[in-house]
């Protein structure tokens, strides 16, 4: 594997979720794979999942593992072709790509939309150019649209949860936000969801319709109460519109998920990726109830980055 930026980057889901289980029972059992590796993680927004699941993973697998917050430790970063950088841009991302290219083997990115102009952020403009300019292997740690290891850590999460082996009902529930927030884990759940082995209902208020590409297989309504009846998982998440692009188009009063509304589902688990904003997106009650599978989710993500890491250093 040499990119792993969204599911179609996946040669075999099944075994890719299988080879996550296998290192979650034997995490150290590759510890010589990654010997004299170095993984470079770069970050142009703040996280604290992702950063410390993917240094354990690389760590797991024996790299060397650096972190750079290139937003606030690097030189301002410029993107545009055939800039004239007489502004406030220091250096070109042609060059700071492919200086850290130099000095890792894998390179991991975080790099948010920013949410006001839709086909910048869905043409993935900076991810392709970091793919470009490293040269190197590149893992997504959530980009303009997507955020696949995110995605990896939830269907692994399901997949240890569901009840009876059976073909579960998940439910992608729009939660209320107090800000403009990316789609990017809407996008990529959905689209996961959308290959594996799960009956998918997305609910959300009118105007959050997501881009069709993401939404294929999937049932879509904006009865949230009748996409929960019967539902096995609720993945709880709010996301600006996508259509209005960027844009907050209601408090969503009533939308936040309550004990109340886990009646008339099938004692329904609830997954957030977090960071969660209590009793806004999500409740006390369900966060500190039995049923939040939120803390598994945050610890399946080393097993998910390691085993993206352990196609990649296979590869090289
Ligand atoms: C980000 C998002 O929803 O994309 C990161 C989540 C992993 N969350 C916020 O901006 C609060
Ligand atoms: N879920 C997740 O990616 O969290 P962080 O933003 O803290 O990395």
């Amino acid at each position: 594997m040499r990119k792993y930026t969204s599911v179609h980057d996946v040669a075999n889901l099944t075994q890719l979720v299988q080879e996550a289980e296998h290192l979650k029972a034997n995490p150290y059992k590759y510890k010589s794979l990654g010997e004299n590796k170095t993984l470079g993680l770069i970050f142009l927004n703040p996280s604290l999942r992702t950063r410390l699941s993917t240094q354990k993973a690389g760590q797991n697998l024996g790299m060397n593992v650096i972190v750079m917050n290139l937003d606030k430790e690097g030189w301002a970063l410029e993107t545009q072709e055939g800039a004239i950088m007489n502004g406030t841009t220091v250096e070109h991302i042609k060059e700071a790509a492919a200086v850290m290219g130099q000095y890792c083997d894998i390179i991991g990115i975080r790099s948010f939309p920013k949410l006001q102009n839709r086909d910048e952020d869905y043409n993935e403009e900076l991810l392709n150019q970091f793919i470009k300019y490293t040269k190197k292997p590149i893992v997504s740690l959530e980009s303009a649209t997507r955020h696949p290891l995110q995605s990896l850590a939830d269907l692994l999460t399901i997949k240890e949860n569901v009840p009876g082996g059976k073909r579960p009902k998940v439910v992608l529930s729009w939660a209320p936000h107090i800000k403009p927030i990316p789609q990017c884990v809407a996008n990529s759940f959905a689209e996961w969801m959308g290959q594996a082995d799960v009956d998918l209902v997305i609910t959300h208020p009118e105007g959050y319709e997501l881009a069709d590409e993401f939404t294929q297989n999937a049932t879509v309504t904006t009865n949230q109460q009748e996409a929960l009846a019967g539902a096995d998982f609720i993945y709880v998440k709010n996301w600006s519109s996508y259509t209005d692009y960027g844009k907050v188009l209601t408090d969503g009063d009533g939308w936040m998920l309550t004990n109340e509304k886990l009646q008339g589902t099938n004692n329904a688990k609830v997954m957030h990726c977090l960071p969660v904003r209590r009793n806004v997106e999500l409740s006390d009650e369900i966060l500190d109830g039995e049923n939040s599978l939120v803390l598994e989710q945050a610890n399946n993500r080393t097993y998910a980055a390691q085993a993206v890491l352990k196609r990649m250093l296979e590869a090289l």
